[in-house]
C-alpha cells in the first residue's frame, strides 16, 4: 500500500518552532539536510516556494536564478526525490504588504506578477509543471480597503498572465478563508473552481485543497475533495488538522478528528486519487515543544495515519454500508463506522 502512494512535504514543514509570541527553540538545518531526511521519512516529493529553492532570488536576473534552480533539481537527482510543485512566495516582500495580485498598488501587482513568471523559471528547472498559488494577502483587514470585483478580475489576469507565460504548466489554487488577511478573496473550493472558470485556459486551473483551511472555512474536507474530484481538479491536497475555529494549526493529519481523517482518505482511495502522478502533500507543522532530534514525527506520523486509514477504508463493510443506506438506517450507519474506528 506504502508503494501505491507517494508522499510530499515542504521544506518548511522542518522548521525551528518560533511563533507570534516566541523565538525558535530549534536549530535551523540547512536545506541540503533537509533533503536527507526525505527517503528516510518515507517521502519520495518535495514541495517548494520558489526562495526555497534559490533564496533571495529578488536579486538575481532570470538567468542566474535558472542556473541555480537547476543545481538544485542536480540534488534532487542524487537524492532520488522528484520536485511535486513551486509556489511563488508573495506574501513577504514589503511591495505585498497589501496584497500581491491584488494590491492597490500598480508597481505591487507587476513585482507580483513578476515574481510568479520567476516561480515558473524554477519550476521548469527542476522539472515539475506544477505550480501552487497560496493567495496569502489576496483580501482584507476592512471591506473598504478594496474593490471586491476588481480584485477577482485581478486574480483572472494574474493567473491568464502566467499560463500564457509557459503552456505546459498548470496551477492549483489553494484556497484559505482567513490567515493573514481577515477575508480572503479565494476561500474554498467552489471559488478556486469558479476562478479557474474565468480564466483563458480553464483546463489548465484546479485546487491544492488543505485540510486546515476548509476547517476554518466552516467545511468538511472530504466534501470539498469530492467536489474537487468530481470537477476533474483535484491537482494536489495540503493534509494535516485542525482543532475548531482558531489560527491555523498545521496538526499531524488525522491527530484532531480521526473520522474526518478517516472520510478524506476514503473519498481519496476511492476516486483513484494518486494514480495520474498527484502526491499525497502534507503541511504540518511540529509542536513547538518537540526536541531537536524529534522534530520530523509530525511527518512520519502523519504518513501511518494515512496508510492506517487507507487499510481502513479498504476493509470497510461496504455490502453492510449499502445495506443500511438502502434501509435509510444512519444510526446504524454511524455506529458501524465508530466501530471500525475502534478496530471493532
Ligand atoms: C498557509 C499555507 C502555506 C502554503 C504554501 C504552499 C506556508 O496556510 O498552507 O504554507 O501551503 O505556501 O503554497
Ligand atoms: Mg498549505
Amino acid at each position: 500500500m506504502a508503494g501505491e502512494y507517494r508522499f510530499s512535504f515542504g521544506p518548511w514543514n522542518v522548521h525551528e518552532g518560533a511563533d507570534p509570541f516566541g523565538p525558535t527553540v530549534r536549530r535551523s538545518i540547512t536545506f541540503a539536510r533537509k533533503l536527507k531526511l526525505y527517503k528516510k521519512l518515507g517521502f519520495d516529493g518535495v514541495q517548494f516556494h520558489d526562495d526555497d529553492a534559490v533564496p533571495d532570488m529578488n536579486g538575481l536576473s532570470p538567468k542566474d536564478i535558472t542556473k541555480k534552480a537547476k543545481e538544485v533539481r542536480q540534488m534532487l537527482v542524487d537524492e532520488d526525490l522528484t520536485a511535486e510543485f513551486v509556489a511563488p512566495r508573495l506574501w513577504e516582500d514589503e511591495r505585498t504588504i497589501d496584497g500581491a495580485y491584488t494590491s492597490n498598488d500598480k508597481k505591487a501587482r507587476e513585482y507580483a506578477k513578476d515574481r510568479s513568471r520567476r516561480a515558473i523559471d524554477i519550476a521548469v528547472a527542476l522539472e515539475t509543471k506544477l505550480i501552487v498559488l497560496w493567495l496569502a494577502r489576496e483580501g482584507t483587514y476592512i471591506r473598504e480597503a478594496k474593490d471586491s470585483k476588481v480584485a477577482v478580475d485581478r486574480l483572472v489576469a494574474a493567473i491568464d498572465d502566467m499560463l500564457d507565460y509557459n503552456p505546459d504548466i498548470k496551477i492549483a489554487i489553494e484556497p484559505k478563508p482567513n490567515e493573514p488577511m481577515d477575508q480572503a478573496y479565494i476561500p474554498t473550493t467552489g471559488h478556486a473552481l469558479a476562478l479557474a472558470s474565468l480564466t483563458h485556459n480553464p483546463k489548465r486551473v484546479g485546487v491544492n485543497i488543505e485540510t486546515a483551511h476548509t476547517i476554518l472555512a466552516g467545511l468538511d474536507p472530504s466534501d470539498e475533495m469530492g467536489f474537487a474530484l468530481a470537477c476533474d481538479k483535484l491537482y494536489t491536497v495540503h493534509l494535516n488538522d485542525q482543532n475548531g475555529l482558531k489560527f491555523d494549526e498545521d496538526k499531524s493529519f488525522g491527530s484532531v478528528d480521526l473520522r474526518r481523517a478517516f472520510n478524506q482518505v476514503r473519498i481519496l482511495d476511492k476516486y483513484n486519487y494518486g494514480k495520474k502522478g498527484e502526491f499525497v502533500g502534507l503541511d504540518v507543522k511540529a509542536m513547538r515543544t518537540q526536541k531537536q532530534d524529534a522534530a520530523t514525527k509530525h511527518l512520519s506520523n502523519s504518513r501511518t495515519i494515512f496508510l492506517r486509514l487507507v487499510e481502513l477504508a479498504r476493509s470497510l463493510d461496504e455490502r453492510k454500508v449499502n445495506e443500511l443506506i438502502a434501509a435509510r438506517d444512519y444510526e446504524e450507519l454511524d455506529l458501524l463506522i465508530v466501530n471500525h474506528l475502534m478496530g471493532k
